[in-house]
């Protein structure tokens, strides 16, 4: 996808399936305001601007929002923060849109701004990284947190012999989804069988390609006997991928994490990252579409044992998570040497 998103973006478009009229789907996404038939607008706000996996979620959700013939509005701030977030909110409320997806930069710091948006009508959940379960009706998660979180240490374990300092290389601080991931990674350490291997940092690239880049330059400087580095986040592992490549690193350092194939793959065929794994990101945001329909048509209210249509996905199901629902996505995919090939042009 092309790279449209500046400063702040807001782009509006249209579902075609509003142009004809003369044979409106049965499914288009329109109110009755005063004997005047309006369409319902559909509002994603992504965590940052400059990253190919929001890019991806954003392409998923004005998928599934055309096909259901409301309008979409995408949003994506400059930098991760909340600050910039809460902005968009606020002015998605005076918009009077009827839904607001998000994956949030700081669950406790957005919590103000959601909730308000929900007093006024607006229906909210989240994506990708989660905020409160009081600040949504529910949220779309891509894979279960156990399994990504377990299935990078085992895959780092594989590939250094189980011997050695490792690192993690995250996105920012508060990004509920990277901190869930990396407590099931801590958890899966405690297993005598990595007792040979020490977590010796969590560092945070934020999701900036060049703050991850300096970032991985100084695990390697402060930890020179690194084996491993686990970066759950696209950019980062992507980042991670260039400095050791770029230093003659190959084997000595080991990397794996969560890449999008596109940006993974000379790293993947060259030997830099044997392996790592992602889930599909234009299904998040298609996903997180449907869910939002759902409910601002009021098939769902975002509680256990609720189920909807979601397009090609088919019937989805919310679960109880925690202290509030999410929808699940599926599972995490391996790529490797011999899949990356058929891979690296879909996403
Ligand atoms: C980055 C973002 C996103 C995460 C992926 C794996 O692009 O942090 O939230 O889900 O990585």
């Amino acid at each position: 996808m092309k790279k449209v998103l500046s400063t702040i973006l807001s782009l509006v478009v249209i579902g075609s399936l509003l142009a004809g009229c003369g044979n409106k789907a049965v499914n288009t996404a329109t109110s009755t305001d005063g004997g005047k038939e309006t369409t319902k607008k559909y509002a994603i706000i992504v965590k940052n601007t400059g990253n190919p996996y929001n890019e991806k979620e954003m392409e998923g959700f004005k998928k599934a929002v055309e096909e259901l013939g409301a309008e979409v509005i995408l949003k994506a701030p400059d930098q991760p923060t909340a600050e910039a977030q809460i902005q968009m909110i606020e002015e998605l409320i005076n918009q009077k849109v009827d839904v607001i997806a998000i994956a949030g930069n700081d669950p406790d710091a957005l919590q103000p701004a959601l909730v308000k948006a929900m007093d006024n009508g607006i229906k909210v959940l989240s994506l990708d990284s989660a905020v409160n379960a009081d600040s949504r009706m529910v949220h779309v998660n891509q894979a279960d947190p156990e399994r990504i979180g377990r299935t990078q240490v085992q895959a780092l374990y594989d590939m250094t012999g189980g011997k050695g300092d490792i690192a993690v290389l995250s996105a920012t601080s508060q990004a509920t989804n990277q901190n869930a991931w990396i407590e099931w990674m801590k958890k899966e350490l405690e297993d005598p069988k990595y007792s040979d291997m020490k977590l010796v940092k969590v560092a945070y690239g934020d999701d900036l390609r060049d703050k991850s880049v300096s970032e991985t330059e100084a695990l390697l400087k402060t930890y020179p006997d690194l084996k491993g580095i686990i970066s759950p986040t696209t950019v980062g592992v992507a980042a991670a991928g260039k400095v050791l490549t770029d230093k003659g690193l190959k084997g000595k350092v080991q990397l794996t994490g969560l890449g999008l194939p596109s940006e993974m793959a000379d790293y993947i065929e060259s030997g830099v990252c044997q392996w790592m794994y992602l889930w599909n990101p234009i299904d998040v945001g298609y996903l997180a579409g449907y869910a939002a329909d759902a409910l601002v048509k009021g098939t769902i209210t975002g509680a256990a044992g609720d189920k909807f249509d979601a397009g090609t996905l088919g019937e989805k199901e919310i679960i109880a998570v925690g202290d509030g629902t999410e929808i699940m996505l599926g599972d995490p995919f391996k790529f490797d040497a011999d899949n990356i090939g058929e891979w690296k042009s879909v996403y």
